[in-house]
């Protein structure tokens, strides 16, 4: 289903003196001259068939109406393009007409734009039309591209002369810094790999801020920021980058004080006039985090009275029955599972996120909240286990629907504990019904709450198999959604616009650090 809000009027509630201070922490982004590993010919336009070619040979290789040329730049990079040409024949007499493709992986290359009628804007595509008028030239790109893959077709020439790519190199950027990151190895090539991978899908979405993904949507999302803050302390640890996109969500909000689902920080700061439930409550989870691992004063400070307001306004949309309302509940986002009922999960992050405002309060001395808090989420956890827990099946039903997400987020809201959990989360094992889970965003809080539940060796087996999937398909960064049965699945209505490289999926490199 669509996720689109658009409210009329909207003017969110800026603090100078907090966007200050995240300008203050903007980071260096650190840049390297990347350059292509290889190249191939794709034999039709759309299709995954190519005549490789060896790289030696391009600097004289003759490009007419109708060729194409694909450069591989061995992995995925985030970055700006150069590119120099030159011809053969005669003086050009007229100019070459260039399609570009940027794609980030090898099934994006293939996929043909002109077919994707999805939700999601197709401005998205990386995809650009370039006139060579004097050539030889030597072309920058300005804009910052996520991709392996660059395909240039050959619209036109002329029959006087042929186009030469003399040369192609990406300036990348990224704000992890890889000499801080510690050597690791797990003792298998596979989890090594993983490791890698989500490390690398980490970085390259490490800018200016926290962005969910370098291609899509380019920007600061708390649900994907606090995954991404997670995996940055137990490795680049830019603690400074997290500490400036919390004070970006802090200083830019709904006139009402609520944190944004997300927030543009283009040349001005401005929350989006998207509020999800859950989301904003990240920003209370995402707080506590860093603090445990900064102990800064000053973040509390300026902070915590923002992370209070979240939860009093989450609760203020609960009923004298402890249970969360409905139409809030359908504001949160869960997963983009179709369908999905998300009244029981999104009571359960509220439960889970009256523990971190516990631990916040009590690092502030606060404790009218601190009391607060507790006895709100004992009422909440009561509620929530009378409406939503079958306990003769050992199951959790959200209005009728059984759901991959629920259970696992009543497993971590401690609605199910010790042994029922440890079944229940073992019976999601084989779980192929509907209403299952179609992002690693979702995948990630499944191994969270099979190591909640001491299932170490059952959570490494589904980073094989989730993320070794996604490997063994081809990325070189882990993607925002995947189905291993369903490689072409996208929320959005078509693949080509899903993110190949996405901030969420990057936690088995976390997960494998902290408990392996
Ligand atoms: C998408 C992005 C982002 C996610 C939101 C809810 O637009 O993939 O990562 O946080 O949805």
């Amino acid at each position: 289903m669509p996720l689109i809000s658009i409210i009329p009027n909207f003017h969110p509630k800026n603090d100078a003196r907090l966007l200050e201070r995240a300008e203050q922490l903007r980071p260096v982004l650190y840049r390297q001259i990347v350059q292509p590993e290889g190249g191939f010919i794709l034999k039709e336009r759309y299709s995954p068939d190519r005549e490789e070619i060896r790289l030696q040979q391009l600097r004289e290789l003759p490009f007419t109406k109708g060729q194409n040329l694909c450069l591989d730049f061995g992995t995925h990079i985030v970055g700006r393009v150069s590119l120099d040409f030159a011809f053969k024949g005669s003086h050009p007499d007229a100019p070459a007409f260039l399609k570009f493709k940027f794609a980030e992986t090898l099934d994006e290359l293939s996929e043909n734009s002109a077919e994707y009628h999805g939700w999601i804007s197709s401005g998205w595509i990386q995809e650009e039309y370039v006139h060579l008028d004097e050539i030889p030239t030597h072309l920058h790109l300005e804009r910052r591209y996520a991709f392996r893959y660059l395909k240039i077709t050959v619209l036109d020439t002329s029959p006087k002369y042929q186009l030469l790519v003399r040369h192609a190199e990406c300036r990348t950027e990224s704000s992890a810094d890889w000499r801080r990151l510690e050597k690791r190895s797990y003792g298998d090539a596979e989890l090594d790999r993983i490791s890698e991978t989500g490390l690398r899908t980490l970085a390259n979405c490490m800018q200016e801020v926290y962005e969910d993904g370098p291609k899509r949507d380019r920007r600061l999302w708390t649900g994907d920021m606090r995954l991404q803050a997670l995996v940055n302390a137990s490795s680049f640890r830019n603690m400074d980058l997290t500490k400036r996109c919390l004070y970006l969500f802090a200083g830019s909000r709904f006139p009402d004080g609520r944190v944004a689902a997300c927030v543009f920080t283009g040349k001005h700061t401005e929350a989006d006039d998207t509020w999800l439930f859950d989301y904003a409550l990240f920003f209370v989870d995402a707080l506590e985090e860093y603090l445990s691992e900064t102990g800064d004063d000053e973040a509390l400070r300026d902070l915590y009275p923002i992370a209070r307001e979240q939860l009093q306004y989450s609760l203020s949309l609960c009923g004298d029955d402890g249970l969360l309302k409905s139409e809030s509940a359908a504001d949160a986002f869960i997963d983009w599972t179709e369908g999905l009922d998300k009244a029981a999960a999104a009571q359960c992050v509220l439960i889970d996120s009256l523990g971190y405002g516990v631990r916040l309060a009590e690092r502030c001395g606060d404790s009218v909240s601190a009391a607060r808090w507790r006895s709100e989420q004992a009422r909440l956890r009561k509620a929530a286990v009378k409406s939503f827990y079958r306990a003769e099946e050992n199951k959790v039903i959200s209005n009728g629907q059984f759901s991959v997400a629920s259970q696992v987020w009543a497993v971590l809201a401690d609605l199910v504990e010790g042994e029922q959990a440890v079944e229940l989360m073992r019976s999601l094992a084989d779980y192929d019904g509907p209403y299952g889970m179609m992002t690693p965003y979702a995948h990630h809080y499944y191994l969270m709450a099979l190591l909640k539940c001491g299932l170490k060796a059952e959570a490494l087996d589904h980073i094989r198999y989730y993320w070794g999937s996604m490997i063994r398909a081809g990325a070189d960064t882990f993607f925002e959604a995947w189905d291993p049965k369903d490689p072409k699945a996208s929320p959005y209505g078509g693949a080509i616009v899903n993110s190949c490289c996405h901030a969420w999926s990057c936690t088995p490199a976390y997960i494998l650090y902290k408990y392996y």
